[in-house]
Formats: C-alpha cells, structure tokens, sequence
C-alpha cells in the first residue's frame, strides 16, 4: 500500500500538492490552505489514492452499514430553506401530513421480529408537534423495543423545540435523552457560512447555534453526526470554512461519528435552476473531506442522494460507510429528485453492492460497533435467513 502511494505521489508534479501527501502519509494534520489546494488544483487520481489510502489505514476493507428504517412525523415546516422540495408551509398544511403518536408507533410496531437496530427520526419543524410530543413518543417507543437505537431529531429541530419549550439547549437535550433519545443526526447544517447560509436557508438555526447543540449532545454523553449539502452556490472555501468548524468541535468532544456530504438534488425546489454537480466534483468532495476530517472516524455516503452506483463508487473515495437500508416510506428524498422513490435496499443487495467492489461488509449499529461480518456469508444464505435480510 505505501509503496502504491508513494508512487503515486512522486509522479505528481506540483510540489505544493506533493508536500501535502507526504504529511498526510506521515499522519499529520493538513491546514484549510492544503484542503483548498486539494479541491482547487487536485487531480480526481491522485486525490482518490489518498483518500482511499487514509480509508485503508483506518479501516482496511471494512464498509459499514446499518440496518435502519426512518419516520417523518411531519413534512410540515415553519421554515423556507430554498434547497428543499419536502417540506410544505405551515400556512398550507393541508398538503401535508403530520402523523399522530400512534401512527409513528404503529410505524415501529411493524418492525417487530425483524433484527433492525437503529430508527432514524427526522422531518419538518411543526409548531404543534413541540417537546412534550416528542418526549412522549420517545418514552412510547423505548417501553415498546427498548433495544431499539433512536436516532432523531436534526438541530434545526431542536433548536425550535427548546426555544418554544423555553429551555436552555443542555436542558432541552437532557430531557430528550431521559425520555429516550440516544444521538442525533447530521442534518440542519447545510453551509455554516453565513453568506452562503443567508441565502439558502436564511430562517433557521445558524451555525453557532447548530454546533451548541452538538456540543452540548456529546458533553451530555451522546453521538452526532455531521452533514454538509454541497454543490449549489457555495465555494471551495466555504466547504472548507464548513469541515474547519466541525474539526474544531470534534478535537474539543470527539463526539461525532460520521461526516456526510449530501449532494444538492435540485428537482422540484426553489433551487432548480441550479445544476447539479457532476461525478467528478462528487467523488472530489468525499476524497477531500476524508483528507481534511482526520479527527472524524467514519464519513458515510448516503446512497439515496447519490444512486446506488455513485456510492459504490465512493467506497474507493474514502468512504467506508453506506448507511442502511432505510426503508423510507415517506417522500423526504424522492422528493428532492433523488435517485430512489422510496428508498429501501435489502441487506443482501447492500451486501452484493460492497462486495462488488471487493470490500468487506460489515453490519455496524449506530455506534460503529460490529454486528456481524458478511464476507464470508453466501449470497443466498443471506436472502433466505430472515435474521440476516
Ligand atoms: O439537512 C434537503 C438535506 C438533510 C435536499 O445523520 C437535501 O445519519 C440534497 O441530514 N438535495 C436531512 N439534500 C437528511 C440528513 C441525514 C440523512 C441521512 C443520514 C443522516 C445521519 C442524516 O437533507 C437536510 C438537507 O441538508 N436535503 N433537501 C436536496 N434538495
Ligand atoms: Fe424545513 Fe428542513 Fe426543509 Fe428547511 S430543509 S424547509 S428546515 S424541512
């Protein structure tokens, strides 16, 4: 592996490209300058020998994925994010749907004896659906499968719900986690700066705000993730401004398990006109976040944004995750021109993707510990094991 690098690296003929791989190699921290120069003047070659040489050394051939399943309770929102094609205002909420307690348990009962581990809870921000909601739907689902892992709630959801419950944030999250709540997803972050934030989701939480909360999840004892919606009217350096603050808070806590770069999807919003980037910018993104973000374990690609080929091919870019299998019956993705209608991928077609590409799968629970290796495991056991599909 190392001799590959080097190779590739020595072939390389800007020497200010080459001095970053060699700190890099040498396991050293690389500055917002070098992440710059990486997107700026990297070559999709080189850039995915190193990342997939830094994935290597954290991970071998090891790519997660979980077995999942989400609920939106609400595509109602208060706010007016340009990107998002999901999410109907509270004044025309009839066009939505808001589902009642019993609903979203109803949702969980159905997953009954079937070896899920993790509920991925998120949507609209709804002005009835407030704490006490969601507390009680939390308590509701934890007597029903304690085992269960949820994960919910972005900080855009959770600054609004502690605001209008008048608590501070390390209030509001320790009630959530009392009534149940284990960790908390990457969305809401979109582009920290304000520039580019003001623009494209003008109304809600900023980026101080989103990382007080996940500041104060990780010292309350829980894990986040981290996101980064990219390839709209940012800049390279305003993904770096991005990946420059959540390295700052993860050396602070060390609480974020995963960064996600989720790819703008353009149909159907306000931001249409906007082109969608191409593969090349794609797979340069995850490449150079893996480079920037050595203080994040895992970066995830989310397959439903990317199709199922792109993120195969991501796994070769520094990824070593492809979440799960989602089973998604709402429209949170679809909706925003996704590949997938109703996202939802068996473990065996998860498994046959990353085995594809002669990685290993591994099933992980939300907190990347292994659940059970597949690489030895045939195909057909797979599909025939009701505990393994
Ligand atoms: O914050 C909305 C994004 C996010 C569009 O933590 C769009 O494991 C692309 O954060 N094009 C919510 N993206 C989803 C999210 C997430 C998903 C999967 C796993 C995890 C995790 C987190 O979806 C929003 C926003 O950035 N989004 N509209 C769009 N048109
Ligand atoms: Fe609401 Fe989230 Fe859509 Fe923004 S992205 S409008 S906060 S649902």
């Amino acid at each position: 592996m190392i001799e590959n690098i080097n190779r590739i690296v020595g072939q390389e003929k800007n020497k200010d490209l080459q001095h970053i791989a060699e700190k890099i190699i040498n396991n050293q921290r690389i500055s917002d300058q070098d992440g710059l120069l990486l997107f700026e003047s990297g070559g999709l070659p080189f850039l995915g020998a190193l990342a997939n040489f830094v994935r290597e050394r954290l991970h071998g051939d090891t790519t997660y994925f979980n077995r999942n399943f989400h609920i939106e309770p609400t595509n109602v929102c208060v706010f007016a994010c340009k990107f998002c094609s999901y999410s109907r205002l509270y004044a025309n909420r009839e066009e939505g749907w808001e589902l009642s307690i019993d609903q979203m348990l109803d949702i969980v009962k159905n997953y009954d004896g079937k070896p899920v581990t993790e509920v991925h809870i998120v949507g609209g921000v709804h002005p009835k659906m407030n704490l006490p909601y969601f507390g009680e739907l939390l308590q509701k689902i934890k007597a029903h499968r304690p085992s269960l892992h949820i994960k919910g709630f972005t900080a855009v959801e959770l600054d609004y719900m502690f605001r209008k419950a008048k608590m501070s944030v390390e209030e509001g999250i320790q009630f959530l986690k009392n009534a149940g709540l284990d960790s908390i997803p990457g969305g809401g972050a979109e582009i920290f700066h304000p520039e580019i934030r003001e623009m494209i989701s003008h109304d809600k939480v900023d980026a101080d705000g989103w990382l007080h909360i996940h500041e104060a999840a990780h010292r309350a004892g829980m894990h986040s993730n981290a996101t980064m919606l990219y390839g709209h009217l940012e800049k390279y350096w305003h993904r770096i401004d991005h990946m420059q603050r959540l390295r700052q808070l993860q050396d602070r806590t060390g609480g974020f398990n995963t960064f996600i770069p989720l790819k703008f999807r353009n149909k159907d919003n306000e931001m249409s006109h906007v082109p969608e980037s191409g593969i090349i910018e794609d797979m340069k993104m995850y490449a150079v976040s893996r480079l920037y973000l050595d203080n994040f374990p895992h970066l995830k690609a989310y397959w439903p944004m990317l199709g199922r080929q792109n993120a195969q091919l991501t796994l070769s870019f520094g990824v070593n995750d492809i979440d799960g299998t989602i089973d998604d019956s709402t429209k949170i993705y679809s909706m925003a021109g996704s590949e997938e209608q109703n996202p939802s991928m068996t473990t065996a077609q998860l498994v046959t993707l990353i085995k594809q590409v002669k990685r290993k799968p591994v099933e992980r629970d939300t907190l990347y510990n292994s659940i059970r290796d597949y690489s030895a495991i045939e195909l057909k056991e797979i599909e025939t094991n009701p505990m393994l599909n």
